[in-house]
């Protein structure tokens, strides 16, 4: 590929799947930040990139792409590792759950921190968001007690990259109330062994979100980004 990949991202965002993958994996790329406080996501050369005016977008010698799961199956046909081959019997498990997290529980999780989408008053919010905040817990007790052998912290993929944010975010946004990932102990320990990886403190130091990011996550500083 002749052209470098440029990620767009900004700290804690959706764009941080891709970066760890990225480092994960070493795959050269470029990054340009995307000014969230200017709203720099929905600026005319921003929507030329990703139409949706969201975060993440990554540049290719073959264009934009958009959606955290597209871009992450985009990168394994090149880099080999970061999902099973097509051949292998892995391959309709990790794509199951590729899927998952993204139409299912990054799309929830969206919602939780977005319920300005769907109403306007005050009453109407904290009764989505109570709603949303269930439906986020209901899922990630699927995947505890379903998820496959893939859910190795020894092992980066794909999958791991985009598991590993989704674990981390309801613990902030909106307030983390009604969360506590020590509840679904194998995604704990996922969270705990993950986050001791050379490439995760790398990703993590870079956008100041401290030593433990996914087990025991705060705030990031400086706080110019965030998942909401
Ligand atoms: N399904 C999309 C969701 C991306 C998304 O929601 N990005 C958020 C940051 S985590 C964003 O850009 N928010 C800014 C906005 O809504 O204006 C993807 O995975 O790429």
């Amino acid at each position: 590929m002749s052209q470098t990949l440029r990620l767009h991202y900004a700290p804690d965002n959706a764009s941080l799947c891709v970066r760890l993958a990225l480092e994960a994996f070493a795959i050269p790329h470029e990054l340009v930040p995307v000014d969230r406080a200017s709203r720099a996501q929905k600026s005319p050369a921003y929507l030329r990139i990703n139409p949706n005016g969201l975060i993440p977008a990554l540049e290719t010698a073959h264009g934009p792409l958009f959606e955290t799961a597209a871009i992450l199956l985009w990168l394994s046909d090149i880099y080999p590792g970061l999902m099973p081959p097509p051949d292998s019997a892995e391959r309709g498990e990790a794509l199951k759950w590729l899927f998952w997290m993204s139409n299912t529980l990054q799309a929830t999780e969206r919602l939780l921190f977005h319920p300005d989408d769907l109403v306007t008053t005050e009453a109407a919010r904290r009764e989505v968001q109570r709603g949303l905040r269930e439906a986020v817990n209901r899922q990630l007790t699927v995947i505890e007690l379903s998820g496959g052998d893939w859910i190795d912290a020894a092992e980066p993929s794909a999958l791991t990259a985009m598991l590993a944010p989704l674990l981390r975010w309801p613990a902030l946004y909106p307030d983390g109330d009604g969360y506590n990932l020590a509840d679904y102990p194998r995604l704990h320990r996922f969270a705990q062994v993950f986050e001791t990886h050379d490439f995760v403190v790398t990703v993590a130091t870079s956008e100041g979100l401290g030593t433990t990011p996914f087990s025991a996550p705060s705030y990031p500083n400086p706080p110019q980004g965030s998942a909401t």
